[in-house]
């Protein structure tokens, strides 16, 4: 059964992700919160009663790793990183109806609700496990505390995801070589009973339910593959003191994975906002549950579709699995509602490379508003500048270029025109009557806004009032009302009222992504009330007869700023390269990011096991990236006696168009595997995590042995 269209009658909710409350934010991660404040400020200018909530993820062993670091309390520490994220986020005008926090009493309660509702369904099993341990501190090492290798995809893998590989979750146990990152030393294996979550059980309702969700095609798709075999186990505990306890257990030591606590969060940062503004204004069960009630079942009944809310995740594209599998899988376990959309954004890359907190490349939060910039242009920058789920480069000249052209030089020059020539002559708006012209130019804006929302097109909706103003433009230029005053008043007055007009709509139609300006607009016409409260019909109610002398509302970025920023991030990045230089072979505290060097294997292989390894001299023909796979690139290497097509991670460490031509060498007898619905067959060497090539210094022929 489809869904109604957006708006509909329901209450909805718009989530983004929630931060990690361990570190400073960055442009990478205001994507997402970017385009959630748009989505839902849309949905509420056309009228949807929404609710846009979010919080801080305290728990898990980002924020504990991170937290032992500087030696303080985990709880001490996430809360310093929540007070701050609240800061940033409204500075950025990114205004969440609600923000709470994982470790708050209502998320705790109802984290544990749950859990007991999964138990008393039958969902949950108990079994013991091999999880990895560190003998020398005598430690579990729990997601986080181990690297080693992807099982899935051989990439070099953090704990419980593969974020250099194939994006997946991995399993307690699962990583393969495990090293702890505690001491450095590979990681043994202790048994331990661990809490399952039997997804399973939701095997046919996953797929149902993909066939249901709305959204980008990445979080449509990508999980299909995902829920193709039987579907393993969810461990959803883990040993650590951090985190919210099991229920009903005393096990010291053994709390909820990071994972069922955070999504949990998303429903309880709505049951905090229903109680703020309370249940007559916004019921959080109306949305959450079904017809306000539990609904609990395997399968998911077509008629529950329109008895709750519109529930519209907002996430980056590497915890689609999350979002699409395991979530789904909780909320009916418990008996609640689904998503109806998932949206998963792409990564922010910085002057054409991926953006790296270890390298410093990277734009921080702070930074940008340092520089002196309105966020909202920020927000224009990045909600337009690819589609949603399309990875999307920030330079500060590409900036400059974009606000000064089409900010500046459009939207700002329209409306500054436009009212400055209004007020000079007639003290306000004309008394007039709109062209139908114009009326339709607006009408046409409103429906391309209606449809963009439909259809999830955050970048659409951020365009149109920029498109509005080209318009508006063009019909100043050809009227030319400044040769009519005189001599054709009435005409003047409509082309003027008009244009006027065009700038009400404007205001109305930039407010999703540019709140902060949409309201200096909005004064500007002398409107009382505040944009915020408008509603798409608003842009064609006729402007105050009366308003100030207008003030522009951009200003251009100039060059030589452009040019002190881009010094101080090449700076910078330079720095951190020489400290990594600096640093190698010192016996130095390895921050989580770097790999300390793995000790020599201990056992030896036979001359005939080697004699077993195929490996070959070989030549790219060809490089492509692959669709959806931030890191993999698709070769096609000429081994001499044959072509293959090899699946490399390649694709973040080098330019992609260099790749052709080169001479690497290639493990030809690797298993065949298949990623990302591409086989690979062959494996091409490299060494470390820059993925430094391997070749060969003279000219062996193509196809030639290494022996
Ligand atoms: N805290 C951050 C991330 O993996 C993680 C998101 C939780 S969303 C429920 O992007
Ligand atoms: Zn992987």
């Amino acid at each position: 059964m489809s869904h109604d269209q957006l708006p509909t009658e329901r209450p909805a909710v718009v989530t983004c992700g929630l931060p990690y409350a361990n570190g400073n934010l960055h442009v990478g991660h205001l994507r997402t919160y970017v385009d959630g404040d748009l989505f839902s400020r849309a949905l509420k200018r056309a009228g949807q009663n929404t609710a846009f909530v979010c919080g801080s993820d305290m728990h898990g062993t980002p924020v504990a790793v991170n937290a032992a670091k500087e030696g303080v309390d985990p709880k001490e520490f996430a809360l310093r990183h929540h007070e701050q994220y609240i800061e940033r986020f409204e500075q950025f005008n990114i205004a969440f109806d609600n923000y709470g926090h994982t470790h708050d009493e209502t998320n705790t309660e109802l984290t544990q609700s749950f859990v007991e509702s999964w138990i008393e369904n039958d969902h949950i099993h108990e079994k013991e496990i091999e999880v990895a341990w560190d003998a020398e501190e005598e430690q579990p090492l729990p997601d986080r505390y181990v690297e080693g290798t992807c099982p899935y995809c051989g990439e070099h893998a953090r704990g419980d995801e593969c974020d250099d590989g194939c994006q997946r979750h991995l399993e307690p146990g699962e990583i393969e070589n495990p090293v702890s990152t505690v001491t450095g030393n590979p990681a043994e294996y202790r048994k331990q009973p661990h809490k399952f979550l039997k997804l399973a059980d939701f095997q046919s309702y996953l797929q149902g339910f993909l066939n249901r969700l709305e959204g980008t095609d990445n979080a449509r798709n990508q999980p299909r593959e995902w829920i193709e075999g039987e579907l393993e186990d969810l461990c959803i505990t883990r040993d650590m003191d951090w985190g919210i306890d099991y229920p009903g257990e005393s096990e010291e030591d053994l709390v909820l994975y990071v994972w069922v606590d955070a999504p949990i969060e998303y429903v309880s940062s709505t049951k905090q906002y229903s109680e703020r503004v309370g249940t007559d204004t916004y019921d959080w069960e109306q949305v959450w549950k079904i017809g306000g009630e539990s609904q609990h079942g395997t399968e998911w009944n077509d008629e529950w579709t329109d008895k709750s809310g519109e529930i519209i995740h907002i996430i980056g594209r590497d915890i689609i699995q999350h979002h699409c599998v395991f979530w789904p899988a909780m909320l009916r376990g418990a008996g609640y509602n689904e998503p109806r959309g998932v949206l998963a954004t792409g990564f922010v890359g910085i002057d054409g490379k991926a953006l790296s907190t270890s390298r410093n490349r990277a734009i921080w939060a702070e930074e940008y508003l340092d520089a002196g910039f309105h966020p909202d242009l920020f927000r224009y920058y990045i909600a337009t500048g690819s589609d949603l789920e399309n990875d999307i480069d920030f330079s500060w000249d590409r900036f400059a270029e974009r606000v000064n052209g089409e900010l500046v030089g459009n939207l700002g020059n329209f409306c500054y025109r436009a009212l400055l020539f209004a007020q000079r002559n007639y003290g306000g708006t004309p008394d007039a009557e709109t062209s139908e012209e114009i009326t339709a130019e607006i009408e046409n804006a409103l429906e391309q806004f209606r449809e963009a929302l439909r259809e999830y097109d955050i970048r659409a909706i951020g365009n149109i009032a920029v498109e509005l103003a080209a318009v508006g433009n063009e019909y100043i230029q050809r009227n030319e009302p400044w040769n009519l005053v005189d001599d054709q008043p009435e005409k003047a007055a409509q082309v003027i009222r008009d244009c006027v007009q065009l700038s009400k709509a404007c205001a109305i139609l930039m407010q999703p992504v540019m709140p902060g300006k949409a309201e200096a607009l909005w004064t500007s016409l002398g409107e009382t009330g505040a944009v915020v409260e408008t509603t798409l019909g608003d842009a064609l109610e006729t402007p105050p007869t009366e308003f100030a002398e207008p003030t522009e509302l951009f200003s251009k970025v100039e060059s030589e700023h452009v040019e002190s920023l881009n010094e101080e991030l090449r700076e910078r990045v330079e720095a951190a390269e020489q400290d990594s230089t600096a640093g190698e072979g010192e016996d130095s505290e390895a921050d989580s990011t770097d790999v300390d060097l793995e000790p020599l294997e201990e056992e030896r292989i036979s001359f005939e096991e080697f004699q077993g390894v195929d490996m070959r001299v070989g030549e790219i023909l060809d490089a492509e990236p692959i669709e959806g796979a931030d890191k993999l690139l698709k070769l096609d290497v000429d081994l001499g006696v044959e072509t293959r097509q090899v699946v490399a991670g390649l694709r973040e460490l080098h330019e992609v168009d260099s790749l052709p031509g080169t001479r690497v060498i290639v493990l030809a007898n690797m298993e065949k595997a298949e990623l990302f619905g591409h086989e690979s067959n062959g494996m091409v060497l490299a060494a470390g995590e820059e993925a430094d090539l391997l070749t060969t210094h003279e000219d062996a022929p193509l196809g030639t042995r290494v022996k």
